[in-house]
């Protein structure tokens, strides 16, 4: 079994998509380890997406991530990274395949509705950056 870091962001938890977005996970197979809802700092939000500081997006991607709390979860599956890569679909919402979570709830390619981690690396990475060992026991 492997983990990875999912992020429900401020656009899905503000338009009462969280719970939606949770369920479809479950269905498409993963296990809920660790949950917790947050209002990121400015300073959370630009050190988690550190890797996009040079990036144009970068100043409106931290502003929309601290507008309002997201839901960061590990989720649990065989290949959990590339399998919820798949289940979550393109950055582009329009260009998400049929059925994938940003095709079915996302607003635009900033407000996208949701995270996933795109390496094992980086998902060890993230997990830890929002949770404690303790959270994750059992
Ligand atoms: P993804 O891995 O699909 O979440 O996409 P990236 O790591 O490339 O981008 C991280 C976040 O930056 C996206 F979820 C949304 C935002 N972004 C934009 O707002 N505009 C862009 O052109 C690209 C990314």
């Amino acid at each position: 079994m492997n983990r990875t870091l999912a992020i429900i962001k401020p656009d899905a938890t503000g338009a009462g998509k969280a719970g939606k977005i949770l369920a479809h996970l479950e269905a498409a197979g993963f296990t809920l380890r660790a949950a917790r809802m947050m209002h990121l700092s400015e300073a959370a939000a630009r050190s988690f997406y550190e890797v996009h500081k040079e990036r144009p997006f970068y100043g409106s991607l931290v502003e929309f991530m601290t507008s309002g709390p997201c839901i960061p979860l590990v989720l649990e599956a065989e290949g959990a990274v590339p399998r919820l890569r798949e289940t979550i679909g393109a950055t582009d919402p329009a260009e998400a395949g049929e059925g994938t979570v940003r095709r079915l709830f996302a607003e635009s390619k900033e407000r996208n509705a949701i995270h996933a981690s795109d390496s094992d690396e980086n998902a060890s990475r993230e997990i830890s950056y929002f949770f404690s060992g303790t959270d994750l026991l059992g």
